[in-house]
């Protein structure tokens, strides 16, 4: 089978502390998607609410956090040169941010932009971790419940850039219906950025399985469904809390072909073999030979446990 070369960058950033400006935050970004530029990528992968501290370990009111850090308008006058960039070099790009959508609500967003710098896709994340109340005793908050709205959108692909890309956010790349829907859609490639604190809030978790998590989510995501995955983290110490990091990219055997070596803004880049995913799906991952949807019921039917369904005594 012949090569399918698709230049893939991810870039992390360390920290961006709550006064750090979105001109700031913009300016870093753009040092990152010139220099992935540089090493060939076609698509450069941004976290997770990219152009601001992770705001949502802040109580605070909805309007507060809307008008310090949604963006009202995509791209608005700080965030308009990562465009105006990506179409002078010609490269496209995956950002996430906070949307406050024209009707007021709010989402935690992330878009996709070709390399005439138009935005081709939008995702809108569905998984929303953490909590809506306050928890005064917590070191700090995780209030994705109180300032984000579930996601309206579903999971989607785009065919874009020469290849299909999907996107998700973060939390999504622990649940393995989100990347089943993606590959369904035939992705080859899914971006995702991600802010992932070190300690867990809500139970005492070792530190180390927050990166060993991590890292097996994306793995069996990218083996099980014969996807690249393209993973940006924002990692360091922002405003006292840690965020790991472990930015990677991961191949569709779930080898991790590149991965960040540090906790500060870092490009890494893969000269991905896009027909390697095609290997997996003619064979192993062959949906439309293997597949067995009748026996999948449930999956739609229930959202928690419930009772085994058990129904045929052995012979
Ligand atoms: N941003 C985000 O989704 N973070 C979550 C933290 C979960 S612990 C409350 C994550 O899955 O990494």
């Amino acid at each position: 089978m012949s090569k399918r070369p698709f230049g893939l960058a991810v870039a992390q950033m360390g920290p961006v502390q709550p006064d750090e400006t979105r001109r700031q935050a913009v300016a870093r970004l753009l040092a990152m998607m010139r220099e992935a530029h540089a090493r060939g990528a076609k698509l450069v992968v941004f976290p997770e609410l990219a152009l601001t501290t992770f705001f949502p370990r802040y109580w605070m009111t909805e309007e507060e956090a809307v008008a310090r850090y949604f963006e009202k308008e995509m791209p608005g006058p700080d965030t308009r040169i990562l465009f105006d960039t990506a179409r002078e070099l010609g490269i496209g790009f995956y950002l996430g941010y906070a949307e406050v959508a024209s009707d007021g609500r709010r989402f935690n967003t992330s878009i996709l932009v070709d390399t005439n710098a138009r935005i081709v896709g939008r995702y809108r994340k569905i998984h929303l971790p953490g909590h809506s109340d306050h928890k005064p005793q917590a070191p700090f908050q995780h209030l994705e419940k109180k300032f984000f709205e579930v996601g309206n959108e579903g999971f989607n692909v785009w065919e874009t850039l020469g290849t299909r890309i999907g996107m998700c956010l973060c939390n999504d790349r622990r649940w393995t219906e989100a990347w089943r829907v993606l590959a369904l859609q035939g992705a080859e490639v899914v971006a995702l950025g991600y802010n992932t604190p070190s300690l867990n809030i809500h139970w005492n978790e070792p530190v180390h399985l927050r990166m060993f998590h991590h890292l097996l989510s994306l793995q069996a995501a990218a083996y099980q469904n014969a996807v690249w995955v393209a993973a940006a983290g924002k990692a360091g110490v922002e405003d006292g809390s840690h965020l790991i990091a472990g930015s990677a990219i991961v191949a569709p055997t779930g080898e991790i072909v590149a991965q960040a070596q540090g906790e500060e803004d870092e490009v890494i880049f893969c000269q991905a073999d896009l027909a390697l995913g095609d290997t997996f799906k003619q064979h192993i991952f062959n949906f439309a030979a293997h597949r067995r949807p009748e026996h999948y019921g449930l999956i739609l039917e229930r959202v928690g446990a419930g009772p085994a369904l058990g129904k045929t005594p052995l012979p």
